[in-house]
């Protein structure tokens, strides 16, 4: 199959932004998402801008055969990356992977038996993905634990719907997650009995799990909260506090998962955290580099790594870190960005490359487009 045409236009993010679309043989669409809460080490989005990078791909016409090890050959050969960014790279790879399995990456991608990942859904939220008062901890995420995707997916619905009246909130974050103006402490407290009360309804197991994002709110060696407590709203935690709030939090709660506990540099600090029941997740700290795995590793950082293909810029290296993650018994989480599209690719490289967590949201039209996705892949034999 070769590229007949390439196409490439501007669009907008869930959050409003320009971003890029990518389209090969009048067919393939792909796009690409953009975060807010970025790591340090993440590749450049967009170098100059995403009117530049569109411009470019239109004239670009050194693609002809459609298979991406080879255009990543291309690509780095002409310095795609470092010329347009993480973004019109992935868009461009997304689509060519779309092009090259005519719209079933999954399939393509799959070696061995289909496995669904576990959705992860971000059910109440604020930090840097609301403007105004909200919690400082960006997600309060919840895993419905089953075997079947669809009714993991089903339980999360359930549960988002049931927070959303007891908290009795209109406002979302980014991802479409609930945004009280409560505290960090008072969200734990109801979310912990509404799951209990769910479990009791449903007889279901449902796991609660974090994304405290902290470098967002760290500053000068300071954790700086500025909705902690009912009691405390403003409150400064140093290193040290910050790792046995996290600690206590952990226990008191069973969380499942923590995410970016954390300052994104703190490598040492992760180590502290017990990780025999619960996955401590890097993400801002890793940022989909093999490189920086490593050096977790080496630290006893995590036990698991977020995954987000735009961090790195490039479907191989992305394949990579999931490789190696695994061999290192690492578990991985394949992510959205706090700006999404409708494109659902992240959803077929989750079974294409047998990840064991997504973490997609559970509202709004771009969150939906992977999980129906999901569902859909997971009815097919
Ligand atoms: C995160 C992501 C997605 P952002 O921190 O994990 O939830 O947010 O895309 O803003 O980096
Ligand atoms: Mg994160």
């Amino acid at each position: 199959m070769r590229v007949k045409s390439l196409k490439a236009r501007k669009i907008k993010n869930s959050r409003g932004e320009d971003t890029i679309e990518v389209i090969i043989n009048k067919k393939y669409k792909a796009s690409a998402p953009s975060g807010a809460s970025k790591g340090k080490h993440e590749v450049i989005a967009f170098k100059k801008n995403v009117e530049y990078a569109v411009n470019y791909l239109n004239k670009y016409s050194e693609i002809k055969k459609i298979d991406f090890e080879e255009f990543e050959d291309l690509a780095k050969v002409e310095n795609l990356l470092k010329i347009l960014g993480g973004n019109p790279v992935i868009a461009l790879e997304f689509a060519l992977l779309k092009a090259m399995s005519d719209g079933e990456v999954w399939r393509f991608l799959l070696k061995g038996r289909k496995k669904m990942p576990t959705p992860l859904g971000n059910c109440v939220g604020g930090g840097k993905h609301i403007k105004g008062n909200a919690p400082d901890i960006q997600e309060f995420l919840i895993a419905a634990k089953e075997k079947k995707f669809y009714k993991a997916a089903a339980i999360n619905d359930y549960l988002y719907q049931k927070i959303g009246t007891v908290l009795k909130v209109k406002k979302k974050t980014d991802e479409g997650a609930w945004a009280p103006n409560i505290s960090n402490l008072e969200v734990f407290e109801l979310l912990n009995k509404t799951i209990e009360e769910v479990k009791k309804e449903t007889g279901r197991k449902i796991l609660l799990g974090v994304d405290v994002a902290a470098t967002s709110f760290f500053k000068n060696g300071y954790y700086f909260y500025k909705n902690f407590s009912s009691a405390e709203r403003f409150k400064k935690l140093n290193r040290k506090q910050q790792i046995n709030f996290i600690k206590e939090t952990i226990k008191k709660y069973k969380l499942f998962y923590v995410e970016d506990p954390l300052y994104e540099e703190d490598f040492k600090g992760f180590s502290f955290f017990e990780k025999r029941k619960c996955l401590v997740c890097g993400d801002d700290l890793i940022c989909t580099n093999i490189k920086l795995l490593k050096k977790a590793i080496k630290n006893n950082s995590v036990n698991a790594i977020i995954v987000k293909p735009n961090q790195v810029g490039s479907l191989i290296k992305t394949k990579e870190i999931i490789e190696f993650a695994r061999k290192k018994e690492i578990k991985t989480i394949i992510s959205h960005r706090s700006g999404e599209t409708l494109d659902a690719t992240i959803a077929h490289l989750a079974v294409g490359f047998r990840v064991p967590y997504i973490k997609c949201g559970i509202f709004g039209k771009e969150r939906r487009a992977k999980i129906n996705e999901l569902i859909r892949i997971e009815r097919e034999f």
